[in-house]
């Protein structure tokens, strides 16, 4: 008898405990989430038991194609499918069209966030106000994910890196041949646009790599792909502002700039450098194989290259550290800027119609975008993967000229690698510049031939000229205004790109032949292509 109760005492708790758990009621959110390769398993990964902890929510995960062309269709599938098969949330690892999103909008499928995100984002808020190097406001990180209908229907996530905010407007230098020059000149650094070409003469002229022959130094050298970029911005932005897509914003009004006199002065400039052998025309005609072929040959040949980096140098020669950003040059109206890409946020966290609290969604959004997790799905966990380091451990920065030290090191990286540790990235994160990545100790050995090293000893000189009231990112145009982007823009670039190299090396006059040059941008469809980016310029502004 007395084992009978026991049993059924047994059965009674078993019973009781049974229904305890299920009865928790715990909030189930279901995600889409891309299959990728280096989240293993996305229920048992640190980062999502830490994110059900805090929250106290279930997640599920219903894996989509990591191909992100692929995962698109599945959207959408599902959206203008009756939304029937959609998750409460979709989380992506490539940035959605904010057109596509208010498309989503009208069908009925995705919720209107933009309340929430003005208002119930304090985490956000929280490490948006940290940022520092290439920053990014609360007011910036609403506009650049406002649909053209004036609403929002994603989180983001933001992570260019300084580094990358300015390189493709760079050319660098060989610093031990910059050095020789301004001991030469009797300079403290290079400023001017003046001192730049006396440099290159100053190449051009002496034996700078020291084998005996003074003809053998080329003083500046670029390529195809990078010679509109690296080149032209820096030599083009002393005389007028200079972006991606040519045009700038004066005072509200969109204007090309290659129609302004400040581009007819940098043309003249340029034109003198191709005209005294300090740049030769290879620069515009051959490709990176032949370029880097050129510039890692033994002894040095180059002294400034058109190229956002070093990194053509293998790791193991001296050179791949020995080149520095030339920084913003002053140009003979005292003009000294450089263009600086905002840290953009994409598209990546989207509420469905089928998501019963969306408040609840917004909170899991708000804490994959703070600091803290920002941090975990990029780096992993603190002590595990990565160590703060402090004292005489703190080493050298990757952006020393910035004022950071390197006081953070990875003792377990799993970046690229098949774990369970983090989202891979995957969602929104929101990061800058400065953060822990670009704070990556350089130990003494590999911090002597990094590239990125090199770079950041001089990247102040970059952005502290950042000129942000004429630039010109993050344009989110209607359908209407995209088609007649697609139909100008890039036959309007190749024009400006030939026509300028016409220009600079003679086979076109920029005295006699610009007005033909800008009558031909003209019935090319510039004005109406203006009037498009204008127009998107007016709605966002
Ligand atoms: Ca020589």
């Amino acid at each position: 008898m007395k084992r009978l109760l026991s049993v059924l005492l047994a059965l009674l708790m078993l019973v009781l405990c049974l229904p305890a758990s299920v009865a928790e009621d715990v909030p189930t959110l279901t995600l889409w989430v891309p299959d990728n390769p280096n989240v293993s398993d996305w229920h048992d990964n640190e980062q999502t038991k830490h994110i059900e902890e805090v929250l106290g929510i279930h997640l599920e995960f219903v894996k989509m194609p990591n191909d992100s062309k692929e995962y698109q269709s599945k959207i959408d599938l599902a959206m203008f499918g009756g939304g029937e098969d959609l998750p409460d949330i979709i989380i992506t690892n490539f940035s959605l069209s904010l057109v596509q999103l208010q498309l989503y909008a009208e069908a009925g499928f995705v919720v209107d966030i933009t309340d929430y995100v003005k208002e119930s984002t304090p985490q956000l808020d929280a490490n948006l106000a940290d940022l520092n190097a290439n920053p990014l406001s609360k007011e910036e990180y609403i506009a650049y994910l406002t649909s053209p209908d004036g609403k929002i229907y994603a989180m983001g996530q933001a992570g260019t890196s300084v580094n990358n905010s300015v390189s493709e407007g760079r050319s660098v230098v060989y610093g031990e041949w910059r050095d020789a020059y301004l001991e030469y000149a009797g300079l403290d650094e290079l400023t001017t646009i003046e001192q730049f070409k006396d440099m290159l003469i100053y190449f051009r002229d002496n034996d700078m790599n020291g084998n005996g022959d003074a003809s053998d130094e080329i003083p500046m050298l670029s390529y195809k792909d990078y010679f509109m970029k690296c080149l032209y911005r820096q030599l083009m932005n002393p005389f007028v502002y200079s972006q991606e897509h040519y045009f700038y914003n004066d005072d509200g009004t969109v204007v090309l700039s290659v129609t302004t006199d400040g581009f007819v002065e940098g043309v003249k400039f340029i034109k003198s450098l191709f005209d005294e052998g300090l740049i030769p025309t290879l620069s515009i005609t051959q490709d990176q194989t032949q370029f880097k072929a050129i510039c890692t040959a033994e002894p040095n040949t180059v002294g400034v290259l058109g190229n956002y980096s070093s990194s053509i140098f293998p790791s193991s020669d001296p050179r791949r550290a020995g080149y520095f950003p030339l920084g913003a040059l002053e140009g003979p109206t005292g003009l000294r800027q450089c263009a600086q890409t905002p840290n953009i946020p994409g598209a990546r966290f989207v509420v469905t119609s089928k998501c019963e609290d969306v408040e609840l969604a917004i909170k899991l959004g708000d804490l994959l975008s703070s600091r803290e997790m920002s941090i975990w799905s990029r780096y992993g966990m603190e002590g595990v993967n990565w160590v703060r380091l402090t004292g005489a451990d703190v080493g050298l920065s990757e952006y020393s000229s910035l004022g950071y030290t390197g006081d953070f090191n990875m003792i377990n990286d799993i970046w690229g690698n098949p774990q369970n540790t983090n989202w891979a990235e995957i969602g929104p994160t929101v990061k800058d510049g400065s953060d822990f990545g670009s704070r990556l100790l350089f130990k003494t050995g590999t911090g002597k031939y990094s590239h990125t090293a090199a770079i950041g000893a001089n990247i102040i000189n970059e952005v502290r000229f950042a000129n942000k009231e004429n630039s010109m990112f993050g344009l989110v145009f209607t359908a209407e205004e995209q088609e007649i982007i697609a139909e100008y823009q890039s036959a309007i670039e190749s024009y400006i790109e030939e026509s300028f190299t016409k220009f600079v090396t003679g086979k076109m006059d920029i005295d006699t032949d610009f007005d033909a040059f800008v009558a031909e941008l003209e019935n090319m469809g510039m004005n109406e292509y203006l009037a498009a980016v204008q127009s998107c310029w007016d709605r966002m502004h």
